[in-house]
């Protein structure tokens, strides 16, 4: 099976769901005219793409529909996919995803979000692959709000083969990066993923606190963390970009890692994310092992949701 087929296959849902529902208006529909551009606009909401990117999505249709006088409606899907995948990859121009080979050493990356998006299982994945190239990988349980947080980071660092520094239930999470980071450098670790808590008395603690780390981090390893990716769970659709603005004004996110593709109709929520917070998708999860995770490419995702 070719690397689309397997997207294809994990995105089935989003595809079902939302393509062949836009499939479907057009064939129903069979001429272009206002309601059939108005039909393709509810699907496109509907499926969690955000109001911003389809009114983009909607205007360039109808431009093309314009220049091109297109009449009969059978072009249409395949004018819409080129015109998603247009956009997208003008937004996209210059960025990149996860970065695996790093230049600087110990390579810091914080993961934020909120609990249960997947934070825990993406840094295994996320491990996984660089100790697949060969680094030493440190994970630091840096979540000790939840009495199970570090014993189920514990478990994936076994699984994966990572090393792991935690501490106590109810420990200071910036001094148990603190520990972390220094001996990350004593010890020449290449990479170190730091996990944090989702959930806290309050919100505004929550983003103290991630501050906090986040000024600790750079105290040890100058300029780190390098990275800071927030997970955000495909299953919530716009409920979970809408929360990804409480971390995006407290912290330097550098990307979206977006989880839960698999069992979602929601898919759609990606094509959304770089218009609505000014901030790149890097990678995607698409089920619980840890092979399950894969680099952000904007134009084969949006193949995968369109292409039978
Ligand atoms: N289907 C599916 N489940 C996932 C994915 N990522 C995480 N999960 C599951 O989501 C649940 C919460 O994940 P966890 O890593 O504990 O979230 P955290 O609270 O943010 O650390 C777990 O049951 C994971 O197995 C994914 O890409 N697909
Ligand atoms: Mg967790």
């Amino acid at each position: 099976m070719s690397i689309l087929d397997k997207l294809k296959k994990k995105l089935a849902k989003t595809h079902n769901s939302f393509v062949k529902r836009i499939a479907e208006v057009i064939r129903l529909r069979g001429k272009v005219d206002e309601e059939l551009i108005e039909e393709i606009e509810d699907v496109l909401i509907q499926a969690d793409l955000g109001v911003n990117i389809t009114a983009k999505i909607i205007n360039n249709l109808e431009e093309k529909i314009r220049i091109k006088k297109i009449k009969n409606s059978d072009k249409i899907y395949s004018i819409l996919e080129e015109i998603i995948i247009d956009i997208l990859e003008e937004e996209y121009e210059g960025t990149s995803g996860i970065d695996y080979s790093p230049a600087v050493k110990p390579h810091v990356i914080m993961f934020v979000g909120v609990n249960g998006t997947g934070k825990t299982t993406t840094i295994a994945k996320v491990a996984n692959r660089y100790l697949d190239r060969g680094d030493r990988v440190l994970l630091v349980a840096a979540d000790t709000f939840r009495a199970a947080a570090h014993k189920q980071l514990d478990i994936w660092a076994k699984d994966v083969g990572a090393d792991i520094i935690g501490s106590k239930h109810g420990a200071d999470p910036a001094s148990v990066v603190y520990n972390a980071l220094t001996s990350a450098k004593a010890k020449n670790y290449d990479v170190v993923l730091i996990d944090t808590a989702g959930r806290l008395h309050t919100k505004v603690n929550l983003m103290k606190e991630l501050e906090k780390i986040n000024r600790t981090a750079d105290k040890v390893v100058k300029n780190s963390p390098h990275e800071t990716y927030l997970v955000i769970d495909a299953t919530t659709g716009q409920n979970g970009v809408q929360q990804a603005k409480n971390f995006i004004q407290s912290l330097p996110i550098s990307g979206v890692i977006l989880t839960k593709l698999d069992g979602t109709a929601k898919g759609g929520v990606a094509i959304g994310i770089k218009d609505k917070l000014d901030i790149p998708v890097k990678a995607i999860c698409t089920g619980e092992k840890v092979e399950d995770i894969r680099q952000f490419d904007a134009a084969n995702f949006v193949r995968a949701i369109f292409e039978d």
